[in-house]
């Protein structure tokens, strides 16, 4: 199981992914606002509800706000809730997300074509309100339980920030998104200087100690949602910056540095000051057909070792 003392479920900047303690959001897609209001009624008191009158404006109610569940009419003018279902399993980042219909047609074709899109259920109109609220929060518990069994996945046991995996995955991602969208994509590395030696003379447990100590502190820095630190080998962590130039990485890397000096771990034997310090390399280019995401971790190792070779407990940067 996952370390949950670790792991701050209301800390963003730690884990976007982890809102535990939130109110669960729903997204009622209809376009006749009785219907809405009539839904509405039933989550009102325990759900944080979001709604939408067609189609385009539930997808992007989707990107933006993150529901865990979409109760969603069938026949709209425009786009159909078939199509707007079909959208969302389409996409990398919504396809998690439950659709359930809420429709006036019950024949069995249409609702064998609701399940075929990728709905997980279909509910009839007229609905029974306890009935329609027991479904959805039988779904919403798959989801729930869905979410943290991925979480798990990605997160790293011994810190509570994101994993190797995870970091690739996103940086494929951003990369992509960076291309599409035409901006800067920044990636930051961090190593613990004289690491072995903190080990050698304070022992491997109190190695642990410090280490989530550092996972946490980076992650604090963070200020955008985008943003997300990743332990990405053994005293080396990465952040993935989106959308920023190379000044605002160097930065927020100076501002890294200062923190990791500030939460003042001891260590005699570090060479650069009496507390534990970090070196960084970040590196920051404009992804376009020619480009890889692996320019940019080499790019930001290369510059890691700069800042090691410069005396440690700095960062340094560059533009590739
Ligand atoms: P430098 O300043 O050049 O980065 O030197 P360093 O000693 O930090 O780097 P080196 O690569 O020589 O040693 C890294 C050490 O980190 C060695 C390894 O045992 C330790 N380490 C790696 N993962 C863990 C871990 O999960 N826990 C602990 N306690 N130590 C770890
Ligand atoms: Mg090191």
């Amino acid at each position: 199981m996952m370390q949950s003392k670790y792991l701050d479920p209301q800390d963003r900047a730690l884990n976007p992914m982890l809102q535990l303690g939130r109110k669960l959001r729903l997204l009622i897609v209809d376009d006749q606002p009785v219907n809405i209001q009539a839904l509405y009624q039933v989550f009102a008191a325990d759900y944080q509800v979001f709604m939408a009158t067609s189609g385009p404006q539930a997808l992007a109610i989707c990107r933006d706000k993150h529901p865990d569940l979409v109760l969603l009419d069938v026949q709209m003018p425009g786009m159909d809730g078939y199509e707007v279902c079909r959208q969302i399993k389409a996409d990398a980042e919504l396809q998690d997300l439950p659709v359930v219909f809420v429709t006036a047609h019950s024949e069995p074709q249409a609702e064998t074509f609701g399940l075929e899109v990728g709905a997980v259920d279909f509910i009839s109109k007229p609905f029974n309100p306890a009935v329609v609220r027991a479904r959805v929060k039988t779904h919403l518990t798959i989801k729930l339980q869905g979410d943290l069994l991925r979480q798990m996945v990605f997160i790293d046991g011994l810190t509570g920030v994101y994993n190797r995996r995870f970091f690739d995955e996103r940086l494929a991602l951003e990369f992509q998104r960076a291309k599409r969208s035409g901006t800067m994509l920044s990636l930051m590395v961090a190593d613990v200087d004289y690491f072995k030696r903190f080990n050698d003379r304070y022992g491997h447990l109190a190695g642990d100690e410090a280490l989530r100590t550092v996972a946490t502190t980076l992650a604090k820095q963070l200020k955008r949602p985008g943003d997300m630190v990743s332990r990405y080998g053994g005293e080396e962590f990465a952040c993935i910056l989106p959308d920023t130039d190379a000044a605002g990485a160097l930065s927020l890397a100076g501002e890294m540095n200062a923190a990791i000096r500030a939460a003042h771990i001891i260590h005699a034997e570090s060479d650069v000051c009496d507390v534990m310090t970090v070196s960084l390399g970040v590196a920051s280019f404009r992804p376009d057909a020619t480009r890889l995401a692996e320019e940019l971790i080499v790019a930001a190792d290369q510059q890691l070792y700069l800042a090691k070779s410069q005396g440690r407990g700095r960062a340094c940067g560059a533009v590739i």
